[in-house]
C-alpha cells in the first residue's frame, strides 16, 4: 500500500466520491454508479465463490468462515441495491454494463481459473473491498457535507463493521503473503495495482458516461 500510495489515493479519493462528501454530487452520476454497481455485485458473487473454493482447497482452511460471511452478506447487498434503485426510480432490468464495468467483469472472471492461487485471489478480494471501505468511509468522516439521502449508501461500506471485516481480510492477506513464494507475491502486487486501475475506471465511468 505504501509503494502504490499515489494510485491508492486516486482510487479512494476520486472526484466522484469526494463530490458525495462535499454534497455536490451529480445525481444522474450517482444513479449511474448505483445501476452499474448492481451489475458489478452480481459478478462479484461468482468471484467470491471462486475465492472460497480456493480457500477450501488449502490444507489450512481456517479463513473459510470469513469468506463465507462475505458470500452471505452479498445476498443482503443485492436486496439493498434493489430497494435503493426503486427509491431513486432506477430500472435495474434495463441496465447494461458500460465498458469499464465489462472490463472489471472480465478481470473477476479470470479468477475462476484453478491456476490462479489463493494468495492472489484473497489479496484481490481484500483490496476490492478496501477501496469501497476507504472511499465511502471518507464520506462519513468529520467535516462531511454528504446529503442525508446518501448517508445509507456511505454507511453500507463506511461502517465500523465493514472496516473490521476489511481488517480481518487484511490479516489473512498478510499471513498468506508472508508464507508465499516470491512469484506469487509479485502476482498479488500486480493484481492489487490492476484493482486500483479498474476502480478508478469504475468511478470515471460513473461520473461521466463513457
Ligand atoms: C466496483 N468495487 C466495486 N463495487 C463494489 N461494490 C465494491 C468494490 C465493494 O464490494
Amino acid at each position: 500500500m505504501e509503494k502504490h500510495q499515489q494510485m491508492y489515493e486516486r482510487a479512494t479519493r476520486h472526484p466522484f466520491t469526494v463530490s458525495i462528501r462535499e454534497g455536490t454530487v451529480d445525481m444522474s452520476a450517482f444513479k449511474r454508479w448505483l445501476s452499474q454497481d448492481y451489475l458489478f455485485v452480481r459478478e462479484f458473487v461468482a468471484f467470491i465463490a471462486s475465492v472460497l473454493l480456493k480457500c477450501c482447497k488449502q490444507e489450512d482452511s481456517s479463513d473459510m468462515e470469513l469468506i463465507l460471511g462475505g458470500v452471505a452478506s452479498i445476498s443482503d447487498e443485492i436486496s439493498w441495491f434493489k430497494n435503493e434503485a426503486t427509491r431513486w426510480g432506477v430500472d435495474l432490468a434495463s441496465v447494461s454494463p458500460l465498458k469499464a464495468n465489462l472490463e472489471y467483469h472480465r478481470f473477476l472472471q479470470s479468477f475462476t481459473e484453478p491456476e490462479v492461487s489463493y494468495v492472489v485471489a484473497v489479496t484481490t478480494f481484500w483490496i476490492i473491498e478496501t477501496v469501497y471501505q476507504d472511499s465511502f468511509g471518507f464520506c462519513i468522516q468529520d467535516g462531511n457535507k454528504t446529503p442525508p439521502e446518501l448517508l445509507g449508501t456511505c454507511q453500507r461500506w463506511g461502517s465500523v463493521g465493514f472496516r473490521q471485516y476489511c481488517q480481518s481480510l487484511r490479516s489473512i492477506v498478510d499471513r498468506c503473503l508472508a508464507n508465499a513464494p516470491a512469484d506469487a507475491v509479485k502476482s498479488a502486487e500486480e493484481a492489487f495495482i490492476r484493482v486500483l486501475e479498474l476502480e478508478i475506471g469504475f468511478w470515471e465511468m460513473s461520473s461521466s458516461q463513457s
